[in-house]
């Protein structure tokens, strides 16, 4: 589809246990650029190739996971289209004041069913990438500290009533179905990957019993050369990996799942499927996800982890 509603992924706010150690681990480990701190301590990063003003907003508190996740959404008229389209669907929407996140206009926030805080929002300051807006160069210094992602990606969700997410990504907020997993001997969908754009997914979702809970943040790498290179940079760091270097049959990206110095995980990415909107969903069965590698091409296996691993 055209880009024109809800247009990518804007932000994320983690919580962390430790803010000292955490902007150690994004800024040296992970290579984003802190971009300011607010009133309230927050700590503010963008990876080097995003253009608006941040990403990735951590809050130090006393349980892992993550706060909301933000989508940026085509202009202040689609943000006020959206929000009433919200309320017409029957879902409670909030205003948050602009200025509340740094640099970020007003955000329409709403719970979805699987209990999660989304938010959308229209206007982030542009403070680019750091190239000449003429005759770019292809390279930051930016671009080389640590793992250095292109962006943030995606976010792999975990909650109850994946069904009823399914219905307002797509029948409210226009995102496609690109891939789903249904449930042992059932066609219920248990988990669901979400397009907004021709990327394989912008938001993916898997059951769970319990609510707002955060299975990975995902950032993009431009070759599996750098997914390489992100397990090199990982080991000499000591960062706790979870799975990979692999690959995902589901979206078939180049991956690996690691956790932060709190136990968030997150996953350095490459590659993946374009899907275009009239493709029809993937459907993956749950022995697919596992032993026909939806999760992991390489071992073929569910690993443990998976299902039981959230922050
Ligand atoms: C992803 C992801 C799985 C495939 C996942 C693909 C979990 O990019 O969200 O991690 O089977
Ligand atoms: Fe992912």
């Amino acid at each position: 589809m055209a880009l024109t509603g809800v247009t990518r992924p804007g932000h994320i706010q983690l919580r962390v246990l430790d803010l000292d150690e955490a902007v150690r681990f994004y800024r040296d480990v992970l290579g984003l650029t802190e971009t300011g701190r607010d009133a309230s301590g927050r700590v503010y990063f963008k990876a080097w190739d995003e253009r608006d003003h941040s990403s990735v907003i951590l809050r130090q508190a006393d349980r892992a996971g993550m706060d909301f996740f933000g989508f940026k959404v085509l202009d202040e008229a689609t943000l006020t289209k959206l929000e009433a389209d919200l309320k017409a669907y029957g879902v409670a929407t909030e205003r948050i004041p602009a200025g509340e996140l740094l640099e970020t206009g007003e955000r329409v926030r709403f719970t979805i069913p699987t209990g999660h805080a989304i938010e959308l929002f229209a206007t982030k300051k542009f403070v680019g990438n750091g190239l000449e807006p003429v005759n770019p160069k292809p390279w930051s210094p930016a671009s080389d500290r640590g793992i250095a992602p292109v962006r943030l990606d995606h976010a792999l969700l975990y909650g109850p009533d994946v069904g009823g997410v399914l219905k307002l990504f797509t029948e409210v907020l226009g995102f496609n179905l690109t891939e789903y997993v249904t449930l042992p001997d059932s066609d219920e969908k248990g988990a669901l990957w979400l397009s907004c754009s021709n990327k394989a997914h912008d938001i993916a979702f898997v059951v769970h019993p319990d609510p707002g809970k955060l299975h990975h943040v995902s950032f993009l790498l431009d070759s599996w050369d750098k997914v390489l290179r992100a397990a090199d940079i990982m080991a000499v760091n000591d960062v706790k990996v979870d799975i990979g270097p692999t690959r995902h049959g589901i979206t078939r990206g180049g991956t690996i799942y690691a956790w932060d110095p709190s136990g968030n995980r997150f996953e350095t990415f490459m590659g993946g499927t374009a899907p275009y909107p009239d493709w029809p969903a993937i459907h993956w069965t749950w022995e697919g996800l596992g032993e026909g590698g939806g999760l992991d091409v390489a071992q073929r296996k569910l690993h443990d982890t998976f299902l039981t691993v959230v922050t």
